[in-house]
Parts: C-alpha cells; sequence; structure tokens
C-alpha cells in the first residue's frame, strides 16, 4: 500500500494508528508535516495542513499519478479525492460534492483551487474549444471573485468573506460544460470599516496600486490610499504577501475572458471609484439643517454612478415618507445622514458582487444537451468553500453568521460521515457499535430554531422598530437561554469576569467559545436602505447601473413589501444548502492551520490539538475504524496480496472471496478479519501492516525471477 511510505512519515492513513488519542494524531501530522508530507487520510476523507509555503507538488507529472488510480494506491493527496469524487460521479452517474471545512487561515480557498485545477488537467482530452472556454472560466472566476469576496484580515492575508458553494457540470463525456456559483452572505461592512491590522476587499487597492495614470484621472483618483476614509481604517495597506498591481493585471484580464466588454469592465471600476469618494463626503450642521461638506466628493460620486448630483443630494439629506398616500420629504440628521451614506456604500458594492456572479454563471450556463439523455444524464461535482470559523477581538454580525455557517457544516460532517460509516456495515452485513461524539444539532438549534432560536428573536427584535434596541434583544435572549448549555451574557453570569461589559454574550460554539458584542446586531439583520437611493440608481444613466436596481422603478407612494431580515435569508440559504449536499455523494477536506504566524515551520501542537479535537478527527478515525482498520473489495485485495500465498500465486482459480480467505488463512489472520459481502474487513492496524510487510519481502523476489525470465526470453 503507497500509504505507507516509510514509518520515518509516521502513517499515512490515521487509521493505522496504533493507539487513537488526539495527542497521537497531533504527532502523527507533526512528524508528517515536519517531513513535508501535508496531506493524510481518515479513509477517505483528506486532512490537510496548510503548508505556508509553495510546496512542488501539483506539477502534471504529479496529476499523471493519481489520474485514474484508487485512493490507496498512491500517497495521501487532495489530487486522489478530486479523482475519487470524479471517478465516483462518472462510474456511477451520481452527483458528488466535495466538502472543505477548517477555521480562517487553515487553506480551504487554496485546497477548492487545487481541487479545480486537477478537474481542468484531467478533462477533455479531444481538445474540445468549448470545453477549454468553459474550463477557462472555471478557472479565471476564482481570481475575479477573491478581488471583490476577499479581504486581509488578522487571520488570513487573503480571508474569502463571503461563503461559495460552486457546482461543474459534466457531460456524458465527462468533461466540464459549464457550472454555477452561489455566493453567501458577503461581509458588506467591511467596506466602510476595517478593525486595525485589515483591510477593506481587495478590489479597492488593486484599483489604486494597479490603474494606470489615465484610469484613476478618468475616475477622478489619486494614487494614495491614505486619501480615501474607506480604505485606511485598518492601516494594513500594503500586504507583503499581496501583489495589488500584478492582481489588477490578472483581474482585467478574467474579466475580458468572461466576454464583458470594456464599458462593462469601466463601470465595474467606476462603481469602486464612487465608493472610494462616498468615503469622504462629510457633513456640517448649521443648527437643525445639514448641508455636505464637500461638493465635489458628491460630484464626483454623482459623475462616476451616471446620477443627477441634485438628486444624490437629496438622496443624502433627506428621506422620503409614505403615509396614507401623502409623500413628504425628512430631513436627516447629521448622524443620520453619515448613517445613510455608509447604508449606499455597502448596499452598491453588495450590487455589484452579487452582478459580477450572475455574469460568470450568465458565462458558465450549462447547454441544454439533448444527446446527455441517451448517455445518462449531465452530472455534477460542487464543491464548497466557505468563511471558516472565525474569532475576532470584537465578534459582531457577521462572525455569528459566519460561526453559525460552520456550526452547519460540522452538522453535516458528523451526520453523514457516521450514516455512511453505518450504512457500509449494515450494507456489508457487518456487526459494529457506534463511537460516541459530540454533536453540536444543540448548537444548531439554538441559533436557528423556529420561534425559539437567536435568529427568531432577533427578526422579533427587529418588527418592532423604535421600541427595540440591541439590548433589550440582549436582554430577551437573557430570558429565554437562561439555562442554555450554550448561552452565557454578562446577566445571566454576574461572576463571569470573561465578558467584559453588559453588551456581549458567548456561544459555547463546536470549536470554541466566542463573545459577541450585541450592538448592531439589529440594524444589520434589518440592513435599511432607502427607497429614495433605489430610486436614484434605477434612474442611472448607466444601463448597467441601472439594470442591477430594478426595484427603484417602484413609484414613491408605493410601500413595499417588508423584506426577509438578513439573517433569517442567510438561514435559508444555509438550509437549502444543506439539502443539496445531502443529494450528492460527498468526499471532505478537514484543513487544519499549523500555527498562528504563518509560519512554514511551526507546528503549534496545542492549536492543532484544539483543531483535531473540535473537528472530530479522532472521533472520526474511531468510527472508521469501529472495530476494522482497513476495507477492501475482494478482487483488489486478491490482486495485491496473492503473491504472498502459495495457494493463489500466480492465480487463484476460486472465487475472489475464498482467493482473500485462503491469503488471511495462510498468514493466520482470518481470525482479524469480517467477510462482508463485497469487501473484506480487517481489524487491526498490526494485521495490515504484516500484510504490507509480507508484500514487500516479495517483490524483491519476484523482480530477481522476472529479470531471469527476461533474460531467458532474450
Ligand atoms: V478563510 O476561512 O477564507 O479566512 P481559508 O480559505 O481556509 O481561510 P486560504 O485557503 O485562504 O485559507 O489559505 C490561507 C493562506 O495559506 C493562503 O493564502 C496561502 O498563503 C497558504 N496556503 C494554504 N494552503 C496552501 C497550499 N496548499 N500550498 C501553499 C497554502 N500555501
Ligand atoms: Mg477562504
Amino acid at each position: 500500500m503507497a500509504v505507507h511510505e516509510g514509518k520515518e512519515y509516521g502513517v499515512g492513513d490515521l487509521v493505522l494508528l496504533d493507539n487513537i488519542t488526539d495527542d497521537s494524531v497531533v504527532n502523527n501530522l507533526k512528524l508528517r508535516f515536519s517531513k513535508g508530507r501535508i496531506y493524510s487520510y481518515i479513509g477517505e476523507v483528506v486532512v490537510s495542513v496548510n503548508p505556508y509555503k509553495q510546496v512542488n507538488i501539483y506539477g502534471q507529472d504529479v496529476v499523471q499519478q493519481y489520474k485514474n488510480r484508487e485512493f490507496y494506491e498512491r500517497p495521501p493527496h487532495i489530487f486522489a479525492l478530486a479523482d475519487a469524487s470524479y471517478k465516483t460521479m462518472r462510474r456511477l452517474n451520481k452527483d458528488t460534492c466535495i466538502v472543505i471545512s477548517g477555521e480562517s487561515g487553515s487553506g480551504k480557498t487554496e485546497a477548492s483551487k487545487i481541487v479545480m485545477r486537477y478537474i481542468a488537467a484531467v478533462t477533455n482530452a479531444n481538445q474540445r474549444a468549448e470545453i477549454e472556454r468553459v474550463k477557462n472560466i472555471l478557472i479565471q472566476s476564482t481570481c475575479i471573485l477573491e478581488a471583490f469576496g476577499n479581504a486581509k484580515t488578522n487571520r488570513n492575508d487573503n480571508s474569502s468573506r463571503f461563503g461559495k458553494y460552486m457546482d461543474i457540470n459534466f457531460d456524458f463525456k465527462g468533461d466540464p460544460v459549464g457550472g454555477n456559483i452561489e455566493n453567501y452572505l458577503l461581509e458588506k461592512s467591511r467596506v466602510v470599516l476595517q478593525h486595525a491590522g485589515e483591510r477593506n476587499f481587495h478590489a479597492f487597492y488593486q484599483l489604486l496600486v494597479g490603474g494606470s495614470d489615465k484610469l484613476l484621472s478618468a475616475l477622478h483618483l489619486k494614487r494614495d490610499h491614505k486619501s480615501y476614509a474607506y480604505v485606511s481604517h485598518g492601516t494594513a495597506h500594503p500586504v507583503n504577501t499581496i501583489n495589488d498591481k500584478q492582481d489588477f493585471q490578472s483581474v482585467g484580464a478574467a474579466l475580458n475572458s468572461l466576454g464583458l466588454s470594456t464599458e462593462q469592465t469601466e463601470t465595474i471600476w467606476r462603481i469602486v471609484a464612487s465608493i472610494l469618494h462616498l468615503g469622504n463626503i462629510t457633513f456640517t450642521k448649521d443648527g437643525d439643517h445639514v448641508n455636505v461638506a464637500n461638493m465635489d466628493r458628491l460630484q464626483s460620486v454623482a459623475k462616476m454612478l451616471h446620477i443627477s448630483d441634485k438628486d444624490f443630494k437629496q438622496a443624502l439629506l433627506s428621506r422620503t415618507v409614505a403615509a396614507r398616500g401623502e409623500v413628504m420629504d425628512k430631513p436627516l440628521t447629521q448622524s443620520e445622514a453619515l448613517y445613510a451614506r455608509d447604508a449606499f456604500a455597502k448596499a452598491i458594492y453588495e450590487r455589484l458582487f452579487t452582478w459580477v456572479v450572475q455574469q460568470i454563471n450568465e458565462t458558465l450556463r450549462p447547454p441544454a444537451n439533448p444527446s446527455a439523455s441517451l448517455y445518462g444524464k449531465n452530472t455534477v461535482i460542487g464543491v464548497l468553500d466557505i468563511y471558516g470559523f472565525e474569532i475576532f477581538e470584537t465578534n459582531s454580525f457577521e462572525q455569528f453568521c459566519i460561526n453559525y455557517c460552520n456550526e452547519k457544516l460540522q452538522q453535516l460532517f458528523i451526520e453523514l460521515v457516521l450514516k455512511q460509516e453505518q450504512e457500509e456495515y449494515e450494507r456489508e452485513g457487518i456487526h459494529w457499535t457506534p463511537v460516541e461524539y459530540f454533536n453540536n444539532r444543540i448548537i444548531c438549534d439554538l441559533v436557528e430554531q423556529q420561534h425559539n432560536g437567536i435568529i427568531a428573536l432577533m427578526d422579533e427584535a427587529c418588527l418592532n422598530v423604535g421600541k427595540t434596541t440591541d439590548q433589550t434583544f440582549l436582554e430577551a435572549m437573557d430570558k429565554k437561554f437562561f439555562k442554555h448549555g450554550h448561552y452565557t451574557s454578562r446577566q445571566t453570569a454576574q461572576q463571569d469576569k470573561t465578558l467584559a461589559h453588559h453588551r456581549e454574550f458567548r456561544i459555547k460554539h463546536y470549536a470554541g467559545d466566542v463573545v459577541y458584542t450585541v450592538d448592531g446586531f439589529l440594524d444589520k439583520n434589518r440592513d435599511p436602505i432607502f427607497q429614495d437611493f433605489k430610486r436614484l440608481l434605477f434612474n442611472s444613466k448607466d444601463s448597467l447601473i441601472r439594470d442591477m436596481w430594478p426595484e427603484g422603478a417602484a413609484h414613491k407612494t408605493t410601500v413595499t413589501k417588508r423584506p426577509l431580515t438578513t439573517a433569517t435569508v442567510f438561514k435559508n440559504s444555509m438550509l437549502a444548502l444543506v439539502q443539496k449536499l445531502q443529494t450528492k455523494e460527498p468526499h471532505y477536506i478537514r484543513c487544519i492551520k499549523p500555527n498562528e504566524i504563518k509560519s512554514p515551520s511551526q507546528f503549534d501542537e496545542v492549536r492543532v490539538k484544539h483543531q483535531i479535537h473540535y473537528l472530530n478527527i479522532t472521533e472520526n478515525v474511531r468510527v472508521r475504524r469501529a472495530g476494522f482498520a482497513y476495507r477492501m473489495v475482494y478482487k483488489r485485495f486478491l490482486q495485491r496480496y496473492k503473491l504472498i500465498c502459495q495457494k493463489t500465486w500466480p492465480n487463484f482459480p476460486g472465487s475472489d472471496v475464498d482467493g482473500v480467505k485462503a491469503i488471511l488463512t495462510e498468514h493466520r489472520l482470518a481470525k482479524d478479519a469480517a467477510f462482508g459481502k463485497t469487501k473484506v474487513f480487517i481489524r487491526s492496524p498490526e494485521s495490515v501492516h504484516y500484510l504490507e510487510e509480507a508484500r514487500n519481502k516479495k517483490l524483491p523476489e519476484l523482480i530477481v525471477l522476472l529479470q531471469r525470465m527476461w533474460r531467458g526470453a532474450l
């Protein structure tokens, strides 16, 4: 078994550990990490440790070593998982998905790109032009999505600030013919505010650093990012691991490959520029009268968005209120005007992001393929790459959503891995005893339960505009979750010194305790954007901007239905996602972050142990082993080990299962095995080691024998 690369590399498959504990798992991963082996298996689950350096293991030569091979034939690698997912899809004509999880900075997005590159490398043997186009867009789209949806955070220089699920559609020949991206909740508050050490979305800096002088002048921009409030809060620019100039070029090329016109690309950068200008608009106050302090900024924004200065000014300073068919303008206070400005900036950016995703989807829309039904349906591989679990110094509504999303994925993993395993034993008629593990369903329920969960309480609070505040929402939660084992607030735990003040609550997540600051929760959940802004953008002279805001067509007196809250939309999209993943054959990549300092050489055992623990890695190994460390279909087992048994070498005349039994009996291992319907199950890793060693000993003899035969033949 190639998984055994030699003792100095530890075990490639963690189920082969002699003693399964968190410590032994950590030690094994540490040993492998120190030898540049960043991947390990738990059966068919890949455990990936972020190397924090370029590793030369993704080339075309390596692709060839994994193409069309079985999982255990080569040392652990993501390529094997990508290949298994692809093979399952082709052989069984079944949709598959690859679920990548792990905390922020553990390597999920990189893993998803490696999967995509592998799929691109092993398909389209006939060089069909249309397939090449699709592959090119699949690869290029990541660079666009990262520009607009990723940012430097204190955890990761290229942190995904949105969730992404990508379906790749294949035709009956197994070539990619299209795809679709679903994006989840972009962290748009970053557009207007970044914490110390962080940046806004990459696109802003790419434009300022990489845009030509001509472009910047057309956009009324100065190159110095410090001139713009929205990109200088975090004071983290430039980042030494990021080349904004080069990235700007790549994004331009990628946008081009989508088939966007020069005008459309120009509109994208004009929108980005408009946000930079917006952030510099300030307001003066004269008595009750609020005015714009710097009209030149306002004019720049209007010019970028092709809207009228006058209407824009009015939308910034007042708000249309419609009551009983009457329409009137209500002036905003200075702080309301600032709030409106920021809400406007966030909304424009979010729409731009959604529009970009839509363009990618348009170009990837799979063709209706009449021939597919003749040969079986078009099949899909889904790749899920979300924002990882995160704990910051201050955690807000966004972290609450991100961490809830991670809870959902953990829940899916627990259910499916356990279910799959159970099903396998049942299918094969093997008796097994379930393994104990922590089920995080209780935390998912705390957040999402209808009427009784945190999101339901938040929505209820949002209904009572004016009456409820973040503080009263917190009190309502305290009352409701007083006895909940995974919820603590300052009020419910007066003694608790870790909650610094009265505006915080704590959730005991599967991956650790997170203290959330309740400030802003209700506002972010309601997420209001005034009708006036929508109308303003709908009336833009730029048809693309106009198309982005169709709801601006509504008349002033139209009372629009209250939209669903942000958290509810997010919750619904998570439920739909989980449902979708459940219909597919899942493959898992579990990513581990080896240290907090992005070092290629440091392996922080405490941090890794914590991740091993909450990812249920050790339980996963135990479940996988639930008595049996190893399993293989009879035919393959016979092929692999027939050389170590006199009865089976060189050929066994009987059935595969009898051949396997003959091998195990000759080596006195039959008692350590169970015989399922299609597979042999072996209980202890020692037996597998023993078989492998016997095979390794025999191989040189065979080679000598073969050489003799050769010479004889010559
Ligand atoms: V977050 O939840 O989006 O904040 P990710 O996606 O888990 O996070 P990411 O893939 O962005 O983490 O990895 C973080 C950084 O680690 C990358 O920018 C690389 O510098 C580094 N990395 C991760 N995986 C690899 C790899 N296989 N080879 C080389 C890697 N570098
Ligand atoms: Mg990521």
